[in-house]
């Protein structure tokens, strides 16, 4: 059963540990951007591991030369389990992140294709080039879209790693059209559908149960 990870883009610091509160129960893992990190710091991700104790990855997308990655991850894993990185920049930038994130135990996620229709404009010819080359290096893990799951699978099956998909909810993706594809070590994130909704709690729940059948 894939895992659920909370793509929390928020810009209000009380709103944001709000939703947390209200959704631990259900969500295995928790994704913060620069929505939430430029509009309440850094410091937002231990305040949320402080609160639910659950895996937080910052979703930065680093994409810089080798020495300017290195630095970024140094400070971004001070508090985060995880942090994602595009692999377009070239494998040592990459690695640089991965050197960093080896000595403190933590994971490097890496971007093949992205979710949005812009992504087949320049991303999706080099996607599969970008599966191989984070199997190569062992990331801990790629980014690929639920909104296009033939290439999701495709993705998965060239890097033989474990995914977190976004696209579920606001982008249109949905769990019954993925859910085969995925397995335990995978994550489904969800962000828009849980945290616009009327009751988050609710909606975490029912994306919860909707994995785990
Ligand atoms: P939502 O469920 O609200 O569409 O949120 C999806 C989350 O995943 C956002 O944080 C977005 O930045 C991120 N994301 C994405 O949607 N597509 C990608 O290809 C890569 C992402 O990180």
């Amino acid at each position: 059963m894939p895992k659920l990870m909370l793509a929390l883009d928020v810009l209000d610091r009380d709103e944001a540990l709000r939703i947390v509160e209200e959704v631990k129960d259900y969500v295995d893992a928790i994704k913060v951007g620069y929505p939430l990190v430029l509009s309440s710091g850094l410091e937002i991700v231990k305040d949320i591991k402080k609160l639910c104790n659950k895996e937080v990855i910052c979703d930065f997308k680093v994409a810089d030369i080798p020495a300017t990655n290195e630095k970024i991850a140094k400070v971004t894993l001070k508090y985060a389990d995880g942090i994602i990185v595009h692999g377009f920049v070239g494998e040592d930038s990459v690695k640089a992140v991965q050197d960093v994130a080896k000595k403190l135990n933590k994971k490097v996620i890496m971007v093949t294709e992205m979710s949005h229709p812009g992504a087949v404009q320049f991303l999706q010819p080099i996607a599969d080039k970008l599966a191989e080359m984070a199997k190569k290096l062992k990331v801990d893990a790629i980014v690929a879209p639920s909104t296009r799951p033939e290439r999701l699978k495709e993705i998965k099956n060239t890097a033989k790693l474990p995914v977190i998909t976004p696209g579920v909810g606001a982008q249109g993706g949905k769990v019954e059209d993925i859910i085969n594809i995925l397995d335990d070590n995978d994550y489904v994130i969800v962000g828009r559908a849980i945290y616009q909704s009327k009751n988050p709690k609710e909606e975490a729940k029912k994306y919860k149960e909707m994995l785990t059948k």
